[in-house]
């Protein structure tokens, strides 16, 4: 049911640094070529960076932890017609054979499983605007509540209710780590009206703090929020005109369930006119490199220990 990369195997019985890169982004998040070209990039950034990259995706039936350079070029052609896979879908998805995208919350499992503590992607799930009412809140959230696993990210779209989805992981006892910022980064944005607890300004304090969480018995995973690269944010109410119209059109066309985020991605693309594109492999990059600068810290933060 599982296969590792010989790659990601190896490092993984030598403790190398690794880094998880989650698929869904590939599949939903970007269209056909780009979204290729950006999954390949990011994982040359992690290389040249002295860390190994693990693309983890179910291609036919099989959750595989390093995607070849075909299968994510395979991915990316199958698109939006690949299933997107959170924790109730695996067992589907391998059971009935099938291609699968993995969110941040099928990504963290994956993680897990194998062994592998940090993941670089883009933006993570979160609680709905309306929530109240249509109860749609992301199972990346209760994923995150659960296994131990550091999601580079930077932020969470303003597609979501940030406050709520703020209140919900501080129940869960989820950190959410500002990389060099005092408020939440709201992905197109560098700032928020939203102030973080934690800031941390290195990539080696960021690991003695998952090292220290983890080694304490803390179950459970943590966001860094790194903000977007300052050229490529948004003016904030231009943004927010985006996602304001496309929740409405969401509404409209009576679109839920998991169809929803890849829904408001589209539509906000479409709206800026392609420019959140950029923007956000911007910020894919710069998260890519994030996790990597940690993932070695981490490497020789359990080294100390086993001294
Ligand atoms: N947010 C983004 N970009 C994304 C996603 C979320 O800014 O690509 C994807 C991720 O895979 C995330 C998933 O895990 O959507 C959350 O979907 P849902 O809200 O259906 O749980
Ligand atoms: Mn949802």
């Amino acid at each position: 049911m599982i296969a590792i990369s010989p790659s990601v195997q190896h490092a993984l019985s030598h403790k190398l640094a690794v880094v998880a890169l989650e698929s869904t982004i590939i599949s939903h998040g970007m269209p056909y070529p780009e979204n290729v070209h950006t999954a390949l990039e990011c994982e040359r950034i992690i290389r040249d960076l002295g860390a190994i990259p693990a693309t983890i995706a179910i291609m036919d039936g099989i959750l595989t932890i390093g995607l070849t350079s075909d299968q994510i070029d395979t991915l990316g052609r199958t698109g939006q017609e690949a299933l997107k896979v959170s924790r109730r879908d695996i067992p589907y998805a391998i059971s009935k054979k099938r291609t699968g995208a993995l969110t941040v919350a099928g990504t963290m499992i994956a993680c897990q499983m194998a062994g592998i503590s940090v993941f670089a992607t883009g933006g993570i799930g979160g609680v709905h605007r309306h929530a109240e009412t249509t109860f749609d809140i992301s199972a990346d959230l209760e994923e995150l509540a659960n296994t131990n696993v550091c999601v580079v990210s930077a932020g969470m779209k303003s597609i979501l209710d940030l406050p709520k989805t703020m209140e919900y992981l501080e129940t869960k006892g989820v950190p959410v780590i500002g990389y060099g910022t005092d408020v939440l980064p709201a992905f197109y944005t560098r700032n928020s009206p939203y102030p973080l607890e934690y800031r941390f300004d290195s990539a080696s304090e960021i690991a003695r703090f998952l090292s220290i969480k983890w080694k304490l018995g803390l179950q459970g995973g943590v966001v860094v929020a790194n903000p977007i690269p300052e050229e490529f944010s948004f003016p904030e109410e231009q943004i927010e005109e985006a996602i304001q119209q496309a929740t409405i059109d969401m509404e409209n066309f009576q679109i839920s369930g998991k169809k929803a985020t890849p829904f408001l991605l589209e539509r906000i693309s479409q709206l800026t006119k392609g420019k959140s594109l950029q923007s956000n492999i911007a910020l894919v990059y710069s998260n890519c490199r994030l996790a990597a600068q940690i993932a070695l810290e981490l490497c020789k933060e359990d080294s100390h220990e086993t001294k």
